[in-house]
C-alpha cells in the first residue's frame, strides 16, 4: 500500500471526503491545507483575516502561507501521508517536489479524482459552507481549471497519476481508490 500521496480534483470532486477516510483506514497523516487554513481563519490571527477575505472570494490564498504551513507539518510526519488540496498551482509544486528531495521521501501516488460540473455544484450548494455560492464556485472552478488542473499532465509525465472517476457514491468512489493504490 503506497503512504506517500497526493489527492488532486476540482473543489466538491471529494478530495476531502476521501482523504479523511483513506487515512482513517491507513492511519496517514492528512494534510489538507484547506482545513490549516479554516483553523487559521478560526483563531482569527492576522494571518486568518487575511485568508479568510481571499477563501471566501474563492482565490488562491499567498503560496507563501500555504508552503510554511505544508512545510512546517512535512518536516515533522512520523508515518505517511497524504496532502489534500496542495499543491494547487506549478510553483507549489515545484517548491514540493524540492521539499520532498530534503525530507528523502518522495511522492509515490497522486489521485487525480474526475467530476462533473453539475454534480460538483449540487454537493457544494448542498454542504453550504461560507465559500459554497454558485458565484464563489464558478471562480473556484475557473482558478481550478487554468492553475491547478496542468498538474494533472505534470504527474502523468512522471507516471505516478492515478484517474479516478468521483461522480459515484462515497464508497464505491472509496473502493476505486483503494485498488488504485493497493
Ligand atoms: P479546500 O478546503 O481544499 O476545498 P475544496 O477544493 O472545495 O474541496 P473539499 O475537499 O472541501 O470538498 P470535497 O470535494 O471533499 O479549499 C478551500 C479554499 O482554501 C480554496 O478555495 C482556497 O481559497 C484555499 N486553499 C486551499 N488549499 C490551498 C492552496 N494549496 N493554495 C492556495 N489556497 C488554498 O467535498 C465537497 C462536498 O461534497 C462535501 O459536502 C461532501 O460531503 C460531498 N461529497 C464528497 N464526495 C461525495 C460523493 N461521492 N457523493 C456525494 N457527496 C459527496
Amino acid at each position: 500500500m503506497k503512504k506517500k500521496l497526493l489527492f488532486l480534483g476540482p473543489p466538491g470532486a471529494g478530495k476531502g471526503t476521501q482523504g479523511s477516510l483513506y487515512c482513517k483506514k491507513y492511519d496517514l497523516d492528512h494534510l489538507s491545507t484547506g482545513d490549516l487554513l479554516r483553523q487559521e481563519v478560526s483563531s482569527g490571527s492576522a494571518l486568518g483575516v487575511k485568508a479568510a477575505e481571499i477563501m471566501n472570494k474563492g482565490e488562491l490564498v499567498s503560496d507563501e502561507l500555504v508552503l510554511s504551513i505544508v512545510q512546517g507539518r512535512l518536516l515533522n510526519v512520523k508515518k505517511g501521508w497524504l496532502l489534500d488540496g496542495f499543491p494547487r498551482n506549478i510553483h507549489q509544486a515545484e517548491s514540493l517536489q524540492k521539499l520532498l528531495a530534503k525530507i528523502e521521501q518522495p511522492l509515490e501516488a497522486v489521485i487525480s479524482i474526475q467530476i462533473a460540473d453539475n454534480f460538483l455544484l449540487k454537493r457544494l450548494l448542498a454542504r453550504g459552507r461560507k465559500d459554497d455560492n454558485e458565484q464563489v464556485i464558478t471562480n473556484r472552478l475557473k482558478i481550478y481549471r487554468d492553475k491547478t488542473a496542468p498538474l494533472i499532465d505534470l504527474y502523468t509525465e512522471k507516471g505516478i497519476l492515478k484517474d479516478i472517476d468521483g461522480n459515484d457514491e462515497i464508497d464505491v468512489v472509496f473502493s476505486c481508490i483503494e485498488k488504485a493504490l493497493g
